[in-house]
């Protein structure tokens, strides 16, 4: 699965509190191969990638992870909170409630 999202990171690895100047929305094109979420910058950076680039990307394992529908954010619409293994968690913002719950499922069931 590939698409944009906007995410926010709201805790690091081991539950540490995300610091305030990296809390910010950002958006990402995303992409899920072999238990991994990448966030490129734009389409360009995964093509890149694809090819063996060097472009830098965050990469989330999903491995044991746990993606649910974010019903306490309401600041936002079609938000899910993605909780790692290690204790990391982000919010992540879909365009409408069909990709919302195929982003969930495929993170869950893949
Ligand atoms: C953050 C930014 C986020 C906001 C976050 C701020 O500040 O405004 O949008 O999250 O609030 O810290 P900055 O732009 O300076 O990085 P919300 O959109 O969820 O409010 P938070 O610290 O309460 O997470």
């Amino acid at each position: 699965k590939k698409g944009y999202v906007m995410r926010k990171s709201c805790y690091e690895t081991n539950a540490k509190r995300t610091p305030f100047h990296k809390r910010s929305w950002k958006m990402f094109y995303c992409t899920l191969r072999d238990m991994v979420l990448y966030l490129h910058k734009d389409e360009n950076g995964f093509r890149k990638n694809q090819m063996g680039g060097d472009n830098i990307h965050n990469a989330i394992r999903i491995h044991h992870a746990l993606a649910t529908k974010a019903h306490d954010y309401t600041k936002k619409q079609y938000v899910f909170r993605l909780q790692t293994f290690d204790q990391s968690e982000f919010l992540f913002q879909t365009s409408d409630s069909k990709e919302l719950q195929s982003w969930i499922d495929t993170i869950n069931f893949v």
